[in-house]
């Protein structure tokens, strides 16, 4: 028998077996459309590399587009998608609001989404599978606590806020949550907040414009997320202050770089936003083509670290 023959009664075999136990459906090869929303921060580079390592793991073939924090450019991947037929998408959309209309064509092709990381704000939730990913406003209140727990000086303390991307979830909630915390005790005053649209440069940029405005004035930083931080960090020494004692510092994500900013004593604390959802997020897409459902949320569990700590857990950090 000639090796394509054999091949070909192999087959057969394994078709009928196949079709009797329903395992070959199963073994289908899943293909998910993944829109990322760009190459903003140490956060999103983790992130990236969690969603493409854990789909070559799970033998699941993914069609991969970075959408450079552009909402259109999300939705033209997101479109092409389904013209592509791939069997789910997943996103973590830019911004929250202006998806209803490219979710409604998903649903008409009856292809199921998953978001990751972000939220969206739609009436209708059935445009959704599930939503996985961190409590954004939480973060926020665990960001203030940290403060008012840990800020002894007397008197009025004045902060300036670096904002993510506007419209973004984590901006609004991040702002939200720590707000809601802060209020508590008057003394404490956002005097100036401005998005640094979750990089360095801007983040930089933008605390250059609040030292040139407030100057000494500022007492406290509270950034969105650590690559800010870091940007503000490198303005602050410009103006000749100390980061971290001068100004203290509060950032969110907990990315390596953070962790080095808080061992050099630039940085007074981070709280945790965890990037790595690749692996539950390979999990979700197997289950949604397996016709299993899905709870509605699916939050990640994080904590809070400060500089005390810093060097002991930095070689425990994964990104
Ligand atoms: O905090 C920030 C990134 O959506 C949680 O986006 C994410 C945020 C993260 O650019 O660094």
């Amino acid at each position: 028998m000639n090796i394509n023959r054999r091949c070909a009664l192999a087959l057969a075999g394994a078709l009928v077996l196949g079709g009797a136990t329903g395992a070959l459906a199963a073994d289908k090869k899943i293909t998910l459309g993944f829109a990322q929303v760009g190459a903003e921060s140490e956060w999103r580079t983790a992130n990236t590399q969690s969603i493409k390592t854990s789909a070559a793991k799970a033998g699941i073939t993914l069609k991969f587009s970075d959408a450079q924090q552009k909402q259109e450019n999300q939705i033209k991947a997101i479109r092409s998608f389904i013209a592509q037929k791939v069997d789910v998408i997943a996103f973590s959309p830019v911004v929250e609001s202006g998806w209803e209309t490219v979710l409604k064509e998903a649903k008409a092709a009856k292809i199921p989404v998953i978001l990751t990381d972000r939220a969206v704000s739609v009436k209708d939730d059935s445009l959704y599978v599930t939503f996985m990913g961190s409590d954004f406003v939480e973060e926020g209140r665990r960001a203030g606590h940290w403060l008012l727990d840990n800020y002894k000086a007397q008197g009025n303390v004045n902060i300036v806020e670096l904002q993510g991307t506007v419209g973004s979830a984590p901006a609004i909630d991040r702002k939200k949550g720590f707000e809601e915390v802060i209020k508590a005790q008057p003394r404490f005053k956002v005097i100036r907040s401005q998005t640094g649209d979750f990089t360095r440069a801007k983040g930089k940029e933008v605390m250059e414009a609040f030292l040139k405005a407030e100057g000494k004035k500022i007492n406290v930083l509270y950034a969105h997320n650590d690559d800010m931080a870091i940007g503000a960090i490198q303005a602050i020494e410009e103006a000749g202050m100390k980061p971290g004692k001068d100004i203290t510092i509060i950032s969110v994500d907990g990315v390596k770089g953070a962790f080095e900013a808080m061992i050099a004593g630039k940085l007074n604390v981070t709280v945790e936003c965890n990037p790595l959802l690749g692996p539950q997020l390979m999990d979700a897409v197997r289950d949604v083509v397996a016709g299993k459902s899905l709870p509605k949320r699916i939050v990640t569990k994080e904590s809070v670290y400060p500089q005390s700590v810093a060097a002991k857990e930095f070689p425990n950090r994964k990104y």
